[in-house]
């Protein structure tokens, strides 16, 4: 029998060692029983750890996946990774402003790696907020990135809220603010949306290194919405996913020192 199953886009950086990015994001949409799309806007050479290399691809190019893609598909909700620099930023906000109808829009404003490794020219963040941010159904800041959006001091779960409804208020749309390890125990997000404030918490995975937690993440909560939940449901969806994923982690050992750990996107245990 022929098949259709919902179609959702992700528009992100290549990362070569497939934890992250471009390469996340489409094991996330499968396993989540979503057809994944992508349009590249930069590879990375890198292994977790450490970043090597970023290139970027021509903006015209970023813009020319887009629209190929949008004229046949029908994309059910739309993700964005890393998008490199503020001619792509602009690039990728125009074509999405040319889409025939609006589509639900999760903007994952990556600015820096897992490893402390910049990969966001500093000059786009001004770009985000100016042309990106006013497209969004949910932009998914850590703690780090809202930070770098101006939402003040981050210490603890009273400034955690307080920040969010700051970046709620600013940039008009829904907000879900990753706590990562702030409260302990818990790994805590809070989500701002309609005046509301919503609390997601898992238990902190400990003892892995967490290459790709933000783009599976965000990619999970695009795979619900393109399946047609609603967005607490698909927040709460994509939180359990991801701590599955970072929970049955594989690792290899290095070739030169340590070990590799990985995300492992399956949905069961191999
Ligand atoms: O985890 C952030 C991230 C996003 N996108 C790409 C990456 C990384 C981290 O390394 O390479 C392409």
């Amino acid at each position: 029998m022929t098949k259709s199953i919902p179609v959702a886009l992700t528009i992100a950086g290549s990362d070569n060692s497939a934890g992250a990015g471009i390469q996340a994001d489409l094991k996330t949409f499968h396993a989540l029983g979503v057809y994944g799309l992508s349009a590249v806007t930069c590879v990375v050479a890198e292994i977790p750890g450490r970043v090597s290399r970023i290139e970027p691809i021509e903006p015209e190019m970023v813009r020319e996946q887009i629209q190929v893609l949008a004229k046949d598909f029908p994309i059910a909700a739309i993700k964005t990774g890393l998008l490199y620099s503020a001619e792509i930023i602009s690039v990728v906000a125009k074509s999405l402003v040319d889409l025939p109808r609006k589509l639900p829009l999760i903007v994952d404003p990556v600015i820096t790696a897992t490893s402390g490794d910049p990969l966001l020219k500093g000059d786009a963040i001004e770009t985000y907020q100016r042309e990106l941010f006013p497209l969004a159904t949910l932009i998914t800041p850590n703690l780090d990135e809202a930070i770098q959006l101006r939402a003040g001091k981050i210490t603890d779960r009273e400034s955690m809220e307080r920040a969010g409804k700051e970046l709620a208020r600013k940039f008009k749309t829904a907000i879900l603010l990753k706590g990562g390890h702030l409260s302990g125990n818990e790994a805590v997000d809070l989500l701002f949306a309609k005046g509301k404030v919503s609390v997601f918490s898992t238990p902190f995975v400990r003892g892995m290194a967490t290459h790709g937690t933000g783009c599976t993440y965000s990619a999970a909560i695009t795979a619900n919405l393109a399946a047609g939940k609603p967005l607490a449901d698909s927040i709460l969806r994509a939180k359990k996913f991801v701590t599955t994923c970072i929970a049955n982690h594989f690792r290899w050992k290095s070739k030169s020192s340590g070990n590799i750990d990985a995300l492992n996107h399956l949905r069961e245990k191999p």
